[in-house]
């Protein structure tokens, strides 16, 4: 097993709008972020994931990018940028960008040109006569009618994101120039958004008709998309030590160990999102009832099929997805159910992600009115179930439990006005409970939820079985509890959570509680275990 930092290190993800605002204009900033990096190394990460601060119009909060080698306004400026990566690099914390690709805002010249049919940028989009039926990801159309150039382009997501024809050579080069714009400039690596949806049959045929993404079999995962991130892996990443990861929605983990097995020269690794299904259907907005077992079918899945071939994430969290602590564990056990989910998740094999404010149980946030809401995701499906006749209450309770903006809130860094993220109001509400959760309080108690994040980075480091063990599910089939084994010629780990606020009782003893490395509660039974307990059981091979 190969020894990249990659694979050993801890990713924290900053969402920029959110994260810290230096200049008290409601919005978080890059000063904002380099103010925080004594932070990120006090919690003891690796790597951070920046995600997009380019400039924007900022229909989507900046997964609409206007000009990728420009820093949006509010953030800051390219100098800022500059000395993050500085200031990060010298504290021996990597920087990886998110690389949105597959599509650019509607106000980036590309597109402007492409609208007027000029020379090369004729056919940097996907252009056609007639519309089809495709569906996109945020609830509309895929196709929509451009007056000017009267034809139509395709569009995944909103309106203001076309979709890029990747097809077209000239595309390609002009990417790959960006990206090696960034990498001399000195970052590591790239978050590769939506990244196997780039290659489309570029006959755009109609699609099996369905609620949402209508046409999918003809851009999801579409075989294309490998020969070109090889010639992107050939051309450019392979130059440099960076590393790729891909947000690949509804990937299967066939196609995954494709995208990330070594020897292909793709990606190093993808996000997965089976497990995000824990709660919900394909189409996330219709909900279902969250079982343990719907966590850990998945997950065991993705190890057993993934590891020694290509490489997972480890992830629960990001600004796509709500709090997991409302979906996957219990806000009257807050401790408890933080630190068993992180216990669950990160001594599985993989990279492991960390988003922020799960280091402290940021939960979701409660709006009762649409208006409140910012996604522009939230607005189009409210939209889309109110044309469908959906009452308002149940469109309502769909938002409130899914919508972007749970994980959106701002950072809650102490107890004082906004959470301490800015003097002013900012661009979205903090969560009321910001008194009681954040980063000041938690600090300075060795029982917290980010004292517990810090053990597990810790332990990381210090037991490479953690890293490059092998995996085997114990007890699969019980329903409540997820217990597996790690093991490599020198070790032997143990990992044992209580998925449920039912206390347990175990039929066997796992192992002498003098083997106990880990647990988020101080005394043991050996044969209960109590609301949400996790243990983790560390025995040296003789
Ligand atoms: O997300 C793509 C994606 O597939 C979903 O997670 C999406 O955000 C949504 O939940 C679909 O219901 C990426 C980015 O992470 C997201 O923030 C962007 O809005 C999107 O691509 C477009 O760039
Ligand atoms: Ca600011």
């Amino acid at each position: 097993m190969s020894k990249k930092w990659y694979r050993d290190g801890f990713v924290y993800q900053i969402y920029p709008r959110s994260f810290k605002d230096s200049n008290n204009d409601g919005i978080g900033d890059i000063p904002g972020i380099i103010e925080k990096v004594p932070y990120l190394v006090d919690l003891g990460v690796d790597i951070v994931w920046l995600s997009p601060v380019y400039k924007s119009p900022m229909d989507d909060n900046g997964y609409d990018i206007s000009d990728y080698r420009d820093i949006h306004y509010e953030y800051g400026t390219m100098q800022d940028m500059k000395k993050l990566i500085k200031t990060l690099h010298r504290h021996k914390i990597k920087l990886v960008m998110d690389l949105v690709i597959n599509h650019t805002s509607s106000e980036h010249e590309w597109f402007k040109k492409s609208v007027k049919r000029e020379g090369k940028y004729t056919d940097y989009y996907h252009w056609e006569d007639n519309p089809r039926n495709w569906t996109g990801f945020f609830g509309e159309k895929a196709w929509t009618y451009n007056e000017e150039r009267g034809q139509y382009y395709l569009h995944l997501f909103a309106k203001s994101q076309p979709d890029l024809n990747w097809d077209n050579k000239d595309v390609r080069d002009d990417i790959h120039d960006m990206i090696t714009f960034w990498l001399d400039l000195g970052v590591d690596g790239f978050r590769c958004d939506v990244i196997n949806l780039i290659a489309k049959d570029n006959r755009h045929p109609n699609g099996r008709p369905r609620l949402l993404l209508t046409g999918r079999e003809y851009y999801l995962t579409y075989p294309n998309v490998h020969k070109y991130l090889h010639e992107l892996n050939t051309k450019v990443f392979s130059k440099y030590d960076c590393f790729t990861v891909g947000e690949t929605a509804l990937v299967d983990v066939n196609d995954a160990v494709l995208l990330t097995s070594p020897k292909r020269k793709e990606l190093d690794m993808v996000f997965q999102f089976d497990h995000m299904g824990a709660d919900s259907y394909l189409v996330k907005w219709f909900l279902k009832k969250f079982r343990p077992m719907n966590l850990k079918k998945p997950l065991s899945k993705w190890q057993n099929k993934v590891n020694n071939k290509g490489w997972n994430t480890l992830y629960l969290e990001n600004h796509d997805q709500p709090r997991s602590i409302n979906r996957f564990g219990s806000l009257d056990y807050r401790y408890e159910s933080a630190t068993m989910l992180a216990t669950m998740i990160y001594f599985q094999q993989g990279t492991p992600f960390i988003y922020q404010g799960q280091e402290i149980g940021m939960s979701n946030i409660s709006f009762e009115h649409i208006e409140e809401y910012q996604d522009i995701e939230s607005h189009n499906i409210y939209k889309l179930f109110k044309k469908l006749g959906f009452t308002n209450r149940r469109i309502m309770k769909k938002i409130k439990y899914m919508s972007r903006d749970n994980a959106r809130t701002p950072m809650q860094w102490d107890d004082s006005m906004n959470a301490g993220f800015s003097d002013v109001d900012p661009w979205i509400q903090v969560n009321e409970n910001y008194p009681d959760i954040n980063v000041s309080s938690q600090l300075s108690d060795q029982q917290s939820i980010i004292s517990y994040y810090k053990k597990i980075i810790k332990l990381r480091k210090q037991y490479p079985v953690i890293v490059n063990g092998r995996y085997m599910d114990l007890e699969y089939r019980n329903p409540n509890i997820y217990a597996y084994k790690r093991f490599n010629k020198t070790y032997e780990m143990i990992v044992v959570c209580n998925a449920t606020k039912k206390p347990y009782k175990m039929h066997k003893a796992y192992m002498p509680v003098k083997n106990l490395l880990l647990s988020n509660y101080t005394d043991h039974d050996p044969l209960i275990l109590k609301p949400f307990e996790a243990r983790v059981y560390l025995k040296k091979m003789s």
